[in-house]
């Protein structure tokens, strides 16, 4: 059950496939500081939607020029004046976007720079790993533009840093970055020089685990958190017992039997 994606169907995406089964997702709207209007959620749901059948093995997921996302598209927003049901739709669809995106089962790394602001740290926070350079910075701007989050920070920015501290952001205006964002759970890396380059070389990584595996550490690991301990110990059973019988799975472990396997060790 495979299909295809046509890259040529996006327009606020820019998307490439790589040697090895990376592909590059990147938003496409530097002009606009990558701002999340209604088009590029519906990009993302396609896309995201797709890439599990579409033996995609790892995602890259960019912001083209020098900020990786601005959130909600204000601009949008305010020209149209939305009712109350009309946002709550517009918020589902960004769900819809996210939850395809944390419990797809591809893995995504998202390479940031610059802002990555309100909607921009709920689209981060979706991916598997962030990667961030040093002009990375993190906020939510949410409560001085007399909004609310809506794109799942409640949850995910939670996950990540705590109930206290993501009310003091959204109540101050609190920015972080470097070090600091890194040391309280923003990203799993921070690097010198560009988040992109570091991401790729990570995605290449994970693109060389087996699908399987990484399906269930893509999806599976997401759900169980919404589960109970007792029911996610036996969804782990149940998904080992699938993942770690997989057929592809004998060759790496017969590596590991006759000793030419790589042994597992720190890096100097
Ligand atoms: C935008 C947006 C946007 C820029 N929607 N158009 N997010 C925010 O509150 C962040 C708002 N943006 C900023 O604070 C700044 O733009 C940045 C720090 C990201 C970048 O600053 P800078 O000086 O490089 O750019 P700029 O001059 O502010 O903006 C350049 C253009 O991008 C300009 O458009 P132009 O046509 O006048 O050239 C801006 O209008 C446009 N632009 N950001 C629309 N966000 C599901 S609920 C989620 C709720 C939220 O995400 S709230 C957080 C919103």
């Amino acid at each position: 059950m495979s299909i295809e994606i046509d890259i040529s169907h996006y327009k606020n995406l820019a998307i490439e496939a790589q040697e090895g089964g990376v592909w590059i997702v990147t938003l496409n709207r530097p002009a606009k500081r990558n701002a999340l209007d209604i088009e590029t959620i519906e990009e993302l749901v396609r896309f995201f939607s797709d890439a599990p059948r579409a033996g995609v093995g790892a995602v890259v997921l960019a912001g083209a020029g020098d900020h990786f996302c601005a959130g909600l598209d204000l601009i949008e927003h305010h020209d149209a004046d939305r009712s109350p049901a009309d946002f709550m739709h517009v918020c589902l669809r960004w769900h819809e976007a996210f939850n395809k995106m944390e419990y797809g089962g591809v893995p995504i790394i998202a390479a940031l720079q610059g802002a990555v602001v309100g909607g921009g740290l709920e689209l981060a926070s979706a991916a598997h790993i962030r990667v961030m350079d040093e002009t990375a910075y993190v906020a939510l701007p949410e409560g001085q533009r007399g909004l609310f989050t809506g794109g799942g920070a409640t949850i995910r920015v939670t996950d990540l840093v705590g109930k206290a501290r993501m009310i003091d952001m959204m109540l101050t205006g609190r920015v972080y970055k470097g070090q600091e964002a890194l040391d309280l759970g923003f990203a799993q890396y921070l690097v010198d020089g560009s988040s992109f380059d570091a991401a790729v070389e990570l995605a290449r990584k994970a693109a060389q685990n087996l699908p399987l595996s990484n399906f269930a550490i893509c999806s599976a690991v997401s759900h169980m958190q919404n589960m109970s301990a007792m029911d996610a110990a036996y969804a782990e059973a149940v998904v080992a017992g699938v993942v770690n019988t997989q057929a592809e799975a004998r060759t790496r472990l017969a590596a590991f039997a006759d000793k030419t396997a790589a042994r597992v060790r720190p890096t100097t």
